[in-house]
């Protein structure tokens, strides 16, 4: 299972179009992507082939369920993969000089500062549990999708979006991950399609596959089915130019067997889920591969 990763990194290195992105920094990109892993027979897409910081994806995961959009509660759990976009936005704005760790202890610090300065805009937290209709309506689409699961399983609505046109432009970052449409079968197995229209496939994918397989878990508890596929399908799939080395060191490295990731104890409602209650195990990965994420 592992290998559709391998080789689509391999694809996107052999064949992908060279372009100047957003970033400035440049990508090979290829259109059009899919992966499947059958979480019924243990293929959860915890990568082997380098160590993926798999707490990390949860935590953010969570982070997006509890419906907020400030990175300070993601700060307070030591995850720091969203900084560079508000930091950007602070230095460009102010013009001060301050470093990362400054400027997180600072959101740390100081609530005020975190409120002005910390804030995403309406990002996937705000769309997925509070998008707001032009008629001023809320519409909580995590509840409304585990009532339908309960309710109404096999039908073709259930499914969330964050690519709210309207809020597009006051977003730090328009979503990448956009579309969680689930499926029951008929003996009672939850899967879930995820969208996916731009991939940072060295940094981005393995923890959005590792995000995707934790809510999977979640709901699928919440609605007392069991585990089917999580399938995925990538727009524009890319690495970026300072990511190439990293990717041909990992395409050397022989794949391991997939660890299984679990939920201890039940949470009473979708919003009661911690940390610690997911337990990943048989994970013996490659070491990690560093790499710098392009803002
Ligand atoms: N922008 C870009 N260019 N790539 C992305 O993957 C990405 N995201 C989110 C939003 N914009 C993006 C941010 N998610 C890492 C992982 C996920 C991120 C951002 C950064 C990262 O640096 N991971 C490292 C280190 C992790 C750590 O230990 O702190 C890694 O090796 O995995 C995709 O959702």
């Amino acid at each position: 299972p592992e290998f559709q990763y391998l080789d689509l990194m391999s694809r996107v290195l052999e064949q992908g179009d060279k372009r100047i992105d957003r970033t400035g920094v440049g990508t090979l990109s290829v259109f059009g992507a899919f992966a499947r892993f059958d979480l019924s027979r243990g293929e959860f897409p915890v990568l082997t082939t380098k160590k993926v910081h798999w707490k990390l994806a949860v935590k953010e995961m969570l982070w997006f369920l509890s419906g907020q959009t400030n990175i300070r509660p993601l700060l307070k759990e030591g995850v720091r993969i969203w900084t560079d976009w508000p930091l950007a936005r602070f230095r460009r704005e102010t013009e001060e000089e301050l470093s990362q760790e400054a400027f997180e202890q600072r959101i740390l610090d100081d609530e005020r500062f975190a409120e002005t300065w910390g804030d995403l805009g309406p990002v996937y937290g705000k769309q997925w549990r509070r998008w707001q209709g032009a008629d001023g309506v809320v519409h909580d689409q995590i509840q409304a999708l585990i009532e339908t699961l309960r309710n109404n399983p096999y039908s073709r609505r259930m499914l969330f979006h964050a690519w709210n046109v309207a809020d597009i432009s006051s977003m730090a970052l328009p979503p990448c991950h956009m579309v969680y449409q689930f499926h029951v079968s008929t003996d009672g197995k939850l899967s879930l399609m995820m969208y996916q229209r731009s991939c940072d496939l060295l940094l981005g994918a393995p923890f959005n596959w590792v995000g995707a397989v934790a809510l999977m878990l979640m709901v699928a508890q919440q609605a007392q089915l069991e585990l089917g596929e999580f399938v995925w399908v990538g727009g524009d799939v890319h690495l970026y130019l300072n990511h190439l080395d990293q990717a041909r060191l990992q395409l050397t490295r022989e794949p391991r067997a997939l660890p299984t990731l679990k939920l201890v104890g039940n949470a009473a409602s979708i919003d009661d889920y911690r940390i610690d209650d997911f337990e990943l195990s048989g994970y013996t990965p490659h070491p990690a591969i560093k790499a710098d994420v392009a803002v």
